[in-house]
């Protein structure tokens, strides 16, 4: 079998190795030698994940298929008039208005167009607006090869669901949604992941599968929201969210029978929401309604959850302008440290990170702020360290925005003993609140009173 991922990105790499690494098939990345991402073509080809942070297995996968020869990378789209299957995951982000940009999915699908052989398996896993397999990929695809989708060839709808720091675990444990344009399209999808996924496999058609993955990521952005809300909520009434949390969640849930477990699942408030999923997919799900919606629905709780996640950042900038007059500081003397800017822990992964508005919300007031990341030596026009000495020497007040595991294990009197002034903003609960007001730190926590409310 020959086989096309389009798009070497966070989906596409580990997707490329996984079926690479079965016996018959044969793959090709197609990537565009776009200035972003076009040094991935050579990267994979000497065998080097070009995705940093810590990825269990990818590497090696990597490096073994493609010394085998079972996977290479080119820039030429002609290589899908010989594929049997071209699995298309090129990213959709969102525009200034929250609209998705179409222009990625739209280039892609008439590239393999015009190339596609009769017969072939065309599977989407990009997150779309609801109605886009149907109503945008299939015309083109139709328009470009003259052939008729569902009859001459075969298009699925099935998301990924792959996570970063777990991307080859989740690609082959997670269940597998599978929505065929027809029911031998989605039987045809079955037998492919079948080759890769452990997990179940379900079938559908394209829109229930396109509105299952927006909604997967919807509930876990208006949960967050939810948490964020009862966070500061309180912290208005005295309590420590992550105790109140404790209690909450304490309620059993026995898998085996939901039905009649009062299942409670509290997320965890924090320094804000980034990534390319939950900032974008609740938009994608809202365009979809709009756009093929066959009647108009006056959604609102999804806008205003977005709304609240996207006010941590301002909420976390507010917490650090409280401790430094509480010390009697005067922000713009302050240097500031952020530790974090990646948008989740131990990845390298800084799409629409919080940190980035923390950082220039705080550059605005001080004029010296320096960021520590792990995982990331650079990013244009913010000062980045990898240092942690650097970061915190001199600094006076230290601001937790990503929950790196490294950060949890710092030695409260080494930090201490390197700042000028000790106060610490934490936006993921990585310090333990009281222990450090006995060691004498002025302390704000997103979810955690402040000292003698
Ligand atoms: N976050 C919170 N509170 C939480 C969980 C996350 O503030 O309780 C923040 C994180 O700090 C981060 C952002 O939300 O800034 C997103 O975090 P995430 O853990 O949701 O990570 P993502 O964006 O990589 O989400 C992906 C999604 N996977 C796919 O879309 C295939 C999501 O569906 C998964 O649930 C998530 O990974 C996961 O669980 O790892």
């Amino acid at each position: 079998m020959r086989l096309v991922v389009v798009g070497m990105g966070y989906v596409g790499v580990p997707l490329a190795a996984c079926f690479a690494s079965v016996p018959g098939i044969e793959v090709t990345g197609l990537q565009r030698r776009s200035a972003r991402s076009g040094w991935k073509i050579e990267q994979i080809n000497r065998g080097l994940s070009p995705i940093g942070g810590r990825e269990p297995g990818l590497s090696g996968l990597l490096r073994q298929v493609v010394a085998d020869g079972s996977l290479q990378v080119t820039d030429d789209p002609a290589i899908c008039s010989v594929a049997d299957v071209v699995i298309l995951t090129v990213q959709t982000p969102l525009a200034e208005g929250n609209e998705p940009i179409m222009g990625p999915l739209i280039d892609a699908c008439s590239d393999v167009g015009s190339e596609v052989q009769e017969g072939a398996l065309l599977s989407l896993e990009s997150t779309v607006a609801p109605g886009t397999t149907e109503n945008i990929v299939a015309p083109i695809l139709e328009r470009r090869s003259g052939m008729t989708p569902g009859v001459d060839f075969n298009i699925v709808y099935s998301y990924e669901r792959v996570m970063a720091g777990r991307l080859l675990h989740s690609l082959r444990s997670y269940p597998r949604i599978i929505g065929g344009l027809t029911s031998h399209c989605a039987d045809r999808g079955e037998e492919l992941y079948k080759k890769i996924a452990w997990g179940l496999i379900y079938k559908t058609d394209c829109i229930t599968a396109e509105l299952s993955k927006v909604a997967e990521n919807t509930y876990r952005d208006v949960n967050i929201a939810l948490a964020n809300e009862i966070a500061m909520i309180s912290e208005a009434l005295g309590v420590n969210f992550y105790e109140l949390r404790h209690y909450v969640n304490s309620l059993p849930n026995n898998p085996d029978h939901p039905s009649y477990n009062p299942h409670r699942n509290l997320h965890l408030p924090g320094a804000g929401v980034g990534g390319h999923c939950l900032p974008k997919d609740p938009w994608l799900m809202l365009h979809g309604c709009k756009s093929y919606g066959t009647k108009v629905y006056d959604y609102s709780m999804i806008t205003i959850c977005r709304g609240i996640n996207n006010g941590m950042p301002l909420k976390m900038s507010e917490k650090v302008l409280a401790a430094l007059h509480e010390r009697g500081l005067d922000v713009a003397d302050s240097r500031i440290a952020l530790l974090g800017f990646a948008f989740r822990g131990d990845i390298d992964d800084p799409r629409n990170t919080p940190a980035l508005e923390i950082y220039n919300n705080l550059l605005k007031l001080s004029g010296d702020v320096i960021v520590h990341d792990p995982y990331i030596a650079c990013y244009p026009g913010v000062n980045i360290t990898q240092s942690l000495s650097k970061a915190i020497d001199g600094c006076n007040c230290l601001v937790v925005v990503t929950d790196h595991s490294i950060y949890r294990a710092l030695p409260l009197d080494w930090i201490k003993g390197l700042m000028s002034t000790p106060i610490i903003v934490d936006g993921r609960n990585l310090f333990n609140s009281e222990k450090c007001l006995r060691m004498g730190f002025t302390f704000r926590g997103i979810g955690v009173p402040e000292a003698g409310a």
